[in-house]
């Protein structure tokens, strides 16, 4: 087998920012839905209400991947829209859409990769305290089993979470996220319980897949977003202000999943904090069982600054802002620290098969007369990447994938409309898509890769 054999192509989405068609076919109010209503949380008052309207124009979507040659695509499914209220059966019209979306890609040749949770929790469960309470972890077991027994006859690769990192710290600690609480302690409590999600979810997607002979076609795993933390200097202070933020961001969730135990210079800060992880008998091996997959979504990396101690004695690293072209995000891009952390995966963490299952970039897009974008940033932003993830590979890490975000410009969380991660422009007056330039490198790229091979 050649070196590039055995590796997927593909784009990914998520539910809540292209689907649209929020109070549809049963689905109920997400937490994000409620966050986007509350004044002030999001740029320009936008809302996923219509999104980019994949609800309705979905097969178009697929579409498109195909001409561009993808293996697979990576999307979410809505919780409020399988299993409304987040507990009791299954909703069939809300199921029927994604049954209608696996077909559709399979009769394209395209693998269907399904993401449970890409932050749309439905409203009622955060009612019921949201992830800071430990029954959450229990429906969301629940809801992975509704949704495997729905599409497991013709879904294969699995993800629990998107970004747990995201729904704790931004979504309960900091607020920027809904359901915009800002209570330390319940972010830690929510970390905790997301990832003893994961771990049900997991058990519970393994029983099914077991009980219907698929076990040996099943790959489960769940997506971090890591960003690798470089001291700025070799001062002791910057040194430890690097490991904190590589705590608290990357090992407080690729310890317990991949080690079984939490770091303890983290453990043990957020004890001193006030804001213990509240783990009981039994919870950390059921978050570290096998993983098949540990997806990566990967933007940039930062330089670590020590920073004055924080409000309440929290350690508040500051980034170094370092002369680097950054994009529209103010993210920088720094391609060659994800090789590096791709190796150290594979030397600290083995076991897993690494994914790619983001990385992409916001720009400022200028459309012509007929709605192309010219993005040569974007382009070269995905050589850079693509070219990054390969040189990992070859040096050893077992990475078998990459997924561009985004396949279409989308609802960016608290920017609204006002970022484009898209590699296909999206109108968001006539949601016409346009593949950009971007678009076509991958599709170019993915081809001669593909030949390759
Ligand atoms: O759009 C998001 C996505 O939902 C999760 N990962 C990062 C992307 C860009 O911010």
């Amino acid at each position: 087998m050649t070196q590039h054999a055995n590796f997927l192509w593909g784009t990914a989405t998520s539910s809540y920012q292209i689907e649209g068609a929020v109070a549809e076919d049963g689905r109920t109010p997400s937490i994000w839905d409620t966050f986007c209503a509350t004044p002030g949380t999001v740029t320009d008052g936008d809302t996923g209400a219509v999104a980019c309207d994949h609800y309705h124009r979905m097969p178009e979507d697929v579409a498109i991947m195909a001409e561009l040659g993808m293996d697979v695509y990576r999307f979410s499914l809505a919780w409020p829209r399988v299993q409304p209220d987040g507990t009791g059966g299954g909703n069939p019209a809300g199921i029927a859409f994604y049954d209608r979306l696996v077909d559709e890609l399979l009769a394209k040749g395209i693998r269907p990769w399904v993401t449970l949770y890409h932050w749309d929790l439905p409203q009622a469960l955060e009612d019921a305290g949201g992830w800071p309470s430990r029954d959450t972890a229990y429906r969301f077991a629940d809801y992975a089993a509704i949704a495997y027994d729905a599409l497991g006859d013709r879904v294969d690769q699995w993800t629990t979470l998107n970004e747990p990192w995201c729904s704790a710290f931004l979504g309960y600690m900091t607020g920027q996220h809904a359901p915009g609480r800002q209570d330390a302690r319940a972010g830690m409590t929510a970390v905790h319980h997301l990832l003893l999600g994961h771990g049900l979810a997991t058990r519970a997607i393994r029983d099914r897949a077991e009980a219907s002979g698929r076990s040996d076609r099943l790959e489960v795993g769940i997506t971090l977003n890591l960003a690798p933390k470089i001291p700025a200097s070799d001062s002791p202070a910057d040194v430890a202000a690097a490991r904190w933020a590589d705590g608290f961001d990357n090992r407080l969730y690729l310890d317990p999943l991949l080690r079984g135990e939490y770091p303890a210079d983290i453990a043990d800060k957020l004890d001193e904090l006030g804001c213990p992880l509240p783990v009981r008998d039994g919870d950390l091996a059921l978050i570290a069982q096998p993983l098949d997959v540990l997806g990566v979504n990967y933007y940039s990396s930062q330089a670590v600054q020590a920073g004055p101690v924080g409000q309440n004695g929290w350690p508040s690293p500051v980034a170094l802002r370092r002369d680097v072209p950054r994009t529209a995000m103010d993210w920088e891009v720094t391609p060659a620290a994800l090789t590096d952390l791709l190796l150290r995966l594979e030397r600290e963490y083995p076991g897993p098969a690494w994914y790619i299952t983001e990385n992409g970039a916001a720009y400022a897009d200028v459309p012509d007369e007929n709605g192309y974008v010219d993005d040569v940033e974007r382009a070269e932003y995905l050589r850079a990447h693509i070219d990054a993830t390969l040189e990992a590979r070859a040096r050893g890490a077992n990475v078998r994938g990459y997924f561009a975000w985004s396949l279409l410009d989308n609802f960016e969380w608290a920017f609204g409309y006002d970022r484009r991660f898209g590699i296909v422009r999206v109108d968001y007056d006539t949601l016409r898509r346009t593949p950009k330039r971007s678009a076509r490198y991958y599709a170019e790229r993915v081809a001669a890769e593909k030949e390759r091979a």
